[in-house]
């Protein structure tokens, strides 16, 4: 594998507001009828966009209804049951969960976007030159801004390329789409609002593909749930196509510390949203007040965890699950994890998958790499 080291970080450029975009959608009607990824692995076909999309630029495919709330019921009920209360981390994305978010990427403590972004600016030729992709696949997209990157360097090869995202957060998905559509007159987007944990078969294109998982959320996922997901995007995958990885990488633990606890408490209005997310959905009666932010980092494991830590003893009713939740003074709910990784790391991890590795990117500081790998 290649090294390629990269300028220093720019400003990220501000999305503007664009025009409404004609658009179809369709909606899962029949869950069944899909096959469950674990079930039956489904190589894609070849084809055109679904009837309701001829004629428009933006197709939405709509997998998670209610935003997923069954699912979310049953991983409260488990989380909250474990010794260690537990909540997954993709339940911090309601719309204001992904506004917060979004609002992290800009905070200097958080280098982790800028980095990326800076480091994608100098390779995106590379990448398209490498990949030739016709299909530009994002998993859990956000606001898309990287992804300009990507469209900007296949647009200057002459490419009109598709763009596929996948993400829970369906206005974050939408808005994205109408400003990018605004933004590139030529561009095609069939956006799926989906778990990538369960909706990955819908990422459609039987062309050849570039699939791209930025922003080190793979690190979001434990050694074990990071291996079968990548395991299962690789799957996906014809050979020829790519696959392009963030990672954040392993660095001088005070950055680290600092990247999760800003002083204008953006991170903890963030974690804190989670539960808010869980009163909405099921009508429990947390207190976000009654909770501190806890995160610091486990050298041991090398990831950052993200706690709620209860300022004292109290009980929280779920109203959905008829269930009452009780809390001891200072003890906390797990809410993220997030690893750190290094390059070897991560290309033993494409390997396991079955990605052959093309090149790793990675900038002067070291704070993060891009790995780029093929199926093999
Ligand atoms: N890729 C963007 C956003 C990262 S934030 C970036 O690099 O800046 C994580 C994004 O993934 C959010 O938009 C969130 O809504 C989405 N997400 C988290 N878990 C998901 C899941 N299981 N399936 C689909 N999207 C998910
Ligand atoms: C999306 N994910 C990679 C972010 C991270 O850094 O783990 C989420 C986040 N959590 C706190 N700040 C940002």
């Amino acid at each position: 594998m290649q090294t390629l080291s990269a300028a220093p970080a720019r400003t990220r450029t501000q999305p503007h507001p664009t025009a409404g975009i004609e658009e179809a959608t369709t909606k899962s009607t029949n869950p069944a009828a899909a096959p469950r990824w674990r079930d039956k692995p489904l190589r894609l076909q070849r084809g055109p966009l679904p009837a309701g999309a001829r004629g428009a630029r933006l197709h939405v495919d709509v997998q998670l209804r209610s935003n997923g709330r069954a699912a979310l019921a049953r991983a409260v009920r488990r989380g909250l049951l474990l010794p260690q209360k537990m909540l997954p981390p993709k339940y911090f994305y309601d719309d204001y969960g992904s506004q917060l978010f979004d609002a992290i990427c800009d905070l200097p403590e958080y280098y982790l976007t800028r980095t990326e972004h800076a480091l994608l600016e100098a390779v995106a030729d590379e990448v398209v030159a490498l990949a030739a992709p016709r299909d530009l696949v994002e998993l859990g997209s956000g606001a898309s801004r990287k992804t300009r990157l990507l469209l900007d360097a296949l647009q200057r090869a002459g490419g009109r390329p598709r763009y596929v995202p996948i993400d829970v957060s369906e206005g974050m998905l939408r808005r994205s789409a109408q400003i990018l559509l605004g933004d590139y007159p030529r561009l095609q987007i069939h956006a799926v609002v989906g778990d990538y944990e369960r909706h990955l078969h819908c990422v459609r294109g039987g062309r050849r593909r570039l699939v791209v998982f930025l922003g080190s959320s793979i690190g979001n996922f434990t050694p074990d749930e990071a291996d079968r997901f990548l395991r299962r995007v690789a799957e996906q995958l014809n050979p020829g196509d790519h696959f392009l990885l963030g990672v954040d990488l392993v660095k001088d633990h005070a950055v680290l510390h600092a990247a999760y606890n800003d002083a204008a408490g953006v991170t903890a209005e963030f974690n804190r949203n989670i539960l808010q997310v869980i009163n909405r959905a099921l009508a429990a009666s947390f207190d976000t007040g009654a909770f501190d932010h806890v995160a610091f980092y486990n050298a041991e494991a090398a990831q950052i965890e993200m706690h709620l830590r209860a300022r004292a003893a109290h009980a929280v009713h779920i109203g959905a699950l008829d269930m009452r939740v009780a809390f001891a003074a200072g003890e906390t709910i797990h809410t993220e994890i997030s690893r750190k990784f290094t390059r070897d790391d991560t290309v033993a991890m494409l390997q396991r998958a079955g990605f052959e590795p093309v090149r790793w990117f990675e900038p002067a500081s070291h704070y993060f790499g891009l790995a780029l790998g093929t199926r093999q």
